[in-house]
């Protein structure tokens, strides 16, 4: 079978010096499957035998040779063009990339559950980092309660940022084509969000396939129950790729300091205003955050979680 990469965002310019060139569709312990232009191969990651090489993940361009006693496996990895990572959920201060080069990043919410600003916050703050375009979609608008007030809290918070609201459910769709207009040939766009979100169903529908498992959401508190456990890249037919990824509740975020001033810009931007450069906005006289916080202008809130997220980064680089 002969695959044009093309399809999978293959530019000039991405050269192997040996080996096939493929782009990474999904990664197991130690095992990928890289889409080539002689089909999908399954090959080993192989970090060991090369110590130096970067851990391949979703959407990575590799070339891959094959080993006469290991069979086929990852030679190199092609330097990315941008990445989504976060901190690692494991206690390690390290950096994990989620997926690479890509060119959108859906942040999908359900609205049959609240929507924390906080970790919107946070995903917005990777989201910004990896330099792909954001847009917010909303699923199950079907069960939104009221739909406005979650947009005035992405407003609060995403001034900025396109919102979608979609409803998928069998024998009733609405609002999908807005977003289909979102996906292009060659053009890839990775999916984040909370467990039960709707983003292996969103992209279902956007491939008109059933290709991704999906799983109920618990009744009660609307848990969803991680049925998608690895990021996955699937190729539309319609033009352009999806990244599923497993859903999280919240992320860590990683050396994304531009990324916070962009996502805290309202803040960043009064604080210029204080009255010492270095201001912390807690006991400093002539604070123009206080101020505002005290004028009613601003949300106490959000200063408190950009504090925090402040100084969450600080943290990591002391370290
Ligand atoms: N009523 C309604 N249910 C939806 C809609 N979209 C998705 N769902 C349901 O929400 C549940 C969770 O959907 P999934 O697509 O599995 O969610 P996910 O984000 O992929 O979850 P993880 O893989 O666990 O991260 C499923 O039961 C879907 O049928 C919608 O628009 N309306
Ligand atoms: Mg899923
Ligand atoms: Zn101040």
């Amino acid at each position: 079978m002969k695959i044009d990469l093309v399809a999978y965002g293959y530019k000039p310019g991405l050269e192997t010096q040996s080996g096939e060139l493929g782009r990474i569709v999904r990664v197991d312990r130690g095992e990928c499957d890289v889409v080539t232009s002689k089909g999908v191969l399954r090959v080993l990651s192989d970090s060991q035998r090369s110590q130096n090489l970067l851990a391949p993940v979703v959407g990575d361009w590799v070339s891959i040779i094959e080993d006469p006693d290991l069979g086929l496996l990852i030679n190199e990895v092609l330097p990315r063009s941008n990445a989504l990572s976060r901190r690692d959920p494991s206690e390690q201060i390290i950096e994990q990339v989620l997926v690479a080069n890509i060119d959108h990043v859906f942040i999908v919410h359900g609205l049959d559950r609240p929507l924390p600003p906080g970790r919107l916050e946070r995903f917005l703050i990777i989201a910004e980092d990896s330099g792909a375009e954001v847009s917010i979609v909303l699923t199950k608008a079907d069960q939104a309660e009221e739909i406005s007030e979650v947009k005035a809290i992405i407003k609060a918070v995403a001034e900025d940022k396109p919102i979608f609201a979609v409803t998928l459910r069998d024998g009733f769709i609405e609002g999908l084509d807005e977003i289909s207009k979102l996906m292009e040939a060659g053009k890839t766009i990775a999916l984040i969000g909370e467990s039960g979100a709707g983003k292996s169903t969103l992209i279902n529908a956007l491939v008109d396939d059933e290709i991704m498992a999906t799983g109920e959401v618990r009744e009660r508190d609307k848990k969803g129950r991680h049925t998608t456990v690895t990021r996955e890249m699937i190729l539309s037919p319609n033009g352009g790729v999806l990244i599923d990824t497993p859903g999280v509740r919240s992320v860590g975020i990683w050396d994304a300091q531009e990324a916070l001033e962009r996502v805290f810009k309202d803040l960043e931007h009064l604080s210029q205003q204080c009255q010492f450069n270095d201001c912390a906005h807690s006991t400093e006289p002539n604070c123009a955050i206080k101020e505002a916080e005290e004028k009613e202008i601003i949300d106490p809130y959000r200063v408190e979680r950009y504090l925090a997220l402040q100084k969450e980064l600080e943290e990591q680089t002391n370290r």
